[in-house]
């Protein structure tokens, strides 16, 4: 059995629901897992014996513009390395985890391997900052071994950070034990949606990436044939225009703003469609996640949405920013109960048959084993 450091942002985001649920999941498996973060992340609710965590506490120094996270980071790691006689320092985003942890690998009397996984934003975003290439190349190319969350993000971080490495595919996962169909009729009647009602739904961090206006415009589309009802869920940058957008287009009575949700299976679960229409994006963990509450998927054919969405068989894979052909895709899934529960079913079958936490799991653990040379 292995000790494993875990780093991530403790904080809702997908990086962070997957680092936590592999962390929960090998330590049921019996490893020791010790996850280094600001915060306890916020799934990690239950307790296990074999969890621990070890919080990155910041002094506030006056003399400090800008308090230096990284290297307090840094040095937890290094501490925990030598006290807990960590085999595998696991870091997800290349930036700063990863770098913190080859400086903690150096720092640190005991030897350890550092793993990293690309979870997208830094390279798709932080990647093409170019004060930031030369660090973001580094931390992948002194890695012991480096992940990514799809074959897109491979070839991005490859052409766009200019490096050689060989990196793993190793796709997202959730935990199959929260996320699956859980009918709560209660919830229909709380918003008031009427059983002839279709549900559109949205979920993200709203940021500028997410095209929440393109959710929006393709929501009015849809309206003016069939009679639906779109949720949003998630909050963040873009929330205001958002909103201002669906005043200007008087769809305030039938667009429903929930903010940040945690019942989200149960939400999923009355959706019948579930619309990610970004511009950048490495997996979209989101998909998954409806995808196992049966919800069919339309997704843009950018990053990683195709590898998770396969078009015409548990989804819809169109063009960015094409919101008539998006809107046409809902209009004829919603007038087709057939196909769609067609779809549905297969979307459940995908993620048991690709995305099984356990195989995935499993996917990691040969990476840790083969850095040790045991594999
Ligand atoms: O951009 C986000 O939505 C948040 C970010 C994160 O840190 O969780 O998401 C990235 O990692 C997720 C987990 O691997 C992926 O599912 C998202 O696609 C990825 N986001 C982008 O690439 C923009």
């Amino acid at each position: 059995m292995l000790k494993i450091g875990i780093t991530c942002y403790p904080s809702v985001g997908g990086s962070g629901i997957v680092a936590t649920e592999l962390g929960k999941m090998l330590a049921r498996k019996g490893h020791e897992v010790h996850f280094i973060t600001s915060s306890v992340p916020f799934r990690l609710e239950e307790f296990h014996p074999n969890i621990y965590f070890h919080e990155v506490e910041m002094n506030h120094y006056p003399v400090f513009q800008y308090p230096p996270y990284d290297l307090t980071l840094a040095t937890k790691m290094a501490e925990v390395i030598d006290a807990e006689k960590l085999d595998i320092l696991h870091a997800h985003y290349a930036m700063p985890h990863a770098i913190c942890a080859l400086l903690a690998k150096d720092m640190a009397a005991h030897q350890v391997k550092v793993v990293t996984t690309l979870h997208g934003t830094d390279i798709t975003v932080l990647g093409i900052d170019l004060s930031l290439k030369k660090i973001i190349q580094y931390a992948i190319e002194k890695s012991d071994a480096v992940t990514a969350v799809s074959n897109s993000l491979v070839q991005q971080t490859k052409e766009m950070v200019g490096v050689n490495k060989d990196i793993h595919v190793v796709y997202n996962f959730i935990n199959e034990k929260d996320y699956y169909k859980k009918i709560n009729q209660k919830i229909k009647e709380k918003y008031n949606v009427q059983e002839d009602e279709k549900i559109l739904i949205h979920i993200s961090n709203f940021r500028k990436v997410k095209r929440l206006q393109d959710v929006v415009h393709v929501f009015h589309q849809v309206q003016e044939h069939v009679q639906s009802r779109l949720l949003l869920i998630g909050d963040g940058p873009e929330c205001k225009k958002t909103q201002e957008l669906v005043q200007e287009l008087g769809l305030q009575e039938k667009v429903l703003f929930l903010g940040k949700q945690k019942n989200i299976p149960e939400l999923l679960s009355i959706a019948d469609i579930k619309l990610l229409l970004s511009e950048k994006e490495s997996f979209g963990l989101v998909l998954l996640e409806a995808m196992a509450c049966g919800v069919v998927c339309i997704g843009t054919n950018v990053g990683g949405i195709p590898e998770v969405i396969v078009d015409g068989e548990t989804g819809y894979i169109e063009e960015l920013g094409d919101i008539q052909a998006i809107a046409h895709r809902v209009i004829q899934l919603f007038n087709n109960d057939t196909v769609r529960q067609t779809m549905s079913q297969a979307s459940i079958d995908r993620v048991k048959q690709h995305f099984s936490s356990d195989e995935i799991r499993r996917q990691y653990e040969d990476v840790y084993y083969s850095v040790l040379g045991e594999k």
